[in-house]
């Protein structure tokens, strides 16, 4: 039974609208989110930005299980040749590592202008990924740092979305947002995990539950731990009753607990977790796409 629902008017109109963006560029910056690496791809990555260089970024790293990220930053790696770095909102030091990825990657398409008798220019980026995975806060990042000296072009609307971030890198300053297309619905309750899917596309309680069987599958005790749970039985009314979220009749208040559990991993309350284990790919024929 399929539990969280698309829209595929959206779909088209979003993918359209991503691919008149990313004529305009030479180097993509595609951004995951930590926790989950593969749920947060989009499986036809390659065939949407075709021969472009591509490097990726395993966001919100800050919140992510440091060893499987590891395990992850490996292997990604290995299967697309992309260069791979971890990235988190509130680390500056990232910036000129994306930079200097950048100018690599885009350095051939540079030199075959140049080749052609054309002027040399500085690379063309833009930033992709999933809803919520943090492609604004990279975008703020890349642009204060260097907004003093440059700031944003002026000129005519079309322009103005080219940010000089230094003589060798402009950005697009609107991200290109991969639209939700994931036919797979363990890889959607993944994107409600991490609220990456408006909530009024799935059922609260569903993903609360969902989110603590998955858990339970990587870190056996941690849901039982931190809610204090004596019973073997973990489920929401256990938390509900646990925590004295109650409705009238004393009854557990299942949707208010659903929802704060689900907060309580979001900000990172229950520790740093990753959630999609690449060793499960390691070790079997399914490999994930990027
Ligand atoms: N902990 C943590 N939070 C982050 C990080 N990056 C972004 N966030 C938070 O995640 C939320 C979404 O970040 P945005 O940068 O708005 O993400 P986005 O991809 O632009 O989202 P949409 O525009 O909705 O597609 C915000 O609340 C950010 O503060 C990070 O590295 N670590
Ligand atoms: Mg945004």
């Amino acid at each position: 039974m399929e539990h969280i629902h698309w829209y595929p008017g959206h779909i088209a109109k979003a993918e359209k609208k991503l691919k008149e963006q990313l004529n305009l560029v030479d180097v993509v910056i595609e951004v995951l989110d930590a926790r989950i690496p593969d749920s947060s791809a989009y499986p036809d990555i390659d065939k949407l930005i075709k021969e472009k260089p591509r490097l990726v970024l395993l966001n919100k790293s800050d919140l992510s299980d440091s060893e499987l990220t590891k395990n992850w930053l490996k292997f990604i790696k290995e299967k697309t040749n992309c260069p791979v770095l971890t990235t988190s909102a509130s680390d500056n030091k990232d910036v000129s590592k994306i930079l200097n990825k950048v100018v690599e990657l885009g350095r051939p398409k540079i030199i075959s202008l140049v080749q052609k008798g054309l002027l040399p220019r500085a690379v063309r980026v833009m930033v992709v990924g999933m809803p919520n995975v943090g492609k604004s806060s990279i975008i703020n990042k890349l642009i204060k740092k260097t907004k003093a000296k440059t700031g944003a072009k002026a000129g005519v609307t079309r322009e103005q979305q080219w940010v000089r971030i230094n003589p060798k890198v402009d950005l697009l300053d609107t991200p290109g947002i991969i639209p939700l297309k994931q036919q797979n619905q363990e890889k959607a309750y993944k994107l409600a995990f991490v609220d990456s899917i408006g909530e009024n596309a799935y059922d609260v309680e569903m993903v609360a539950s969902a989110f603590i069987n998955d858990v339970g599958k990587i870190y056996p005790n941690l849901i039982k731990e931190y809610y204090n749970l004596e019973d073997e039985e973990i489920n929401i009314e256990e938390i509900a009753l646990k925590r004295n979220w109650l409705i009238t009749g004393a009854k557990a208040d299942t949707k208010r607990c659903a929802q704060n559990i689900l907060n309580d991993f979001r900000v990172g309350r229950l520790g740093r977790l990753t959630l999609d284990c690449p060793r499960k790919y390691f070790d079997n024929e399914s490999e994930p796409k990027f």
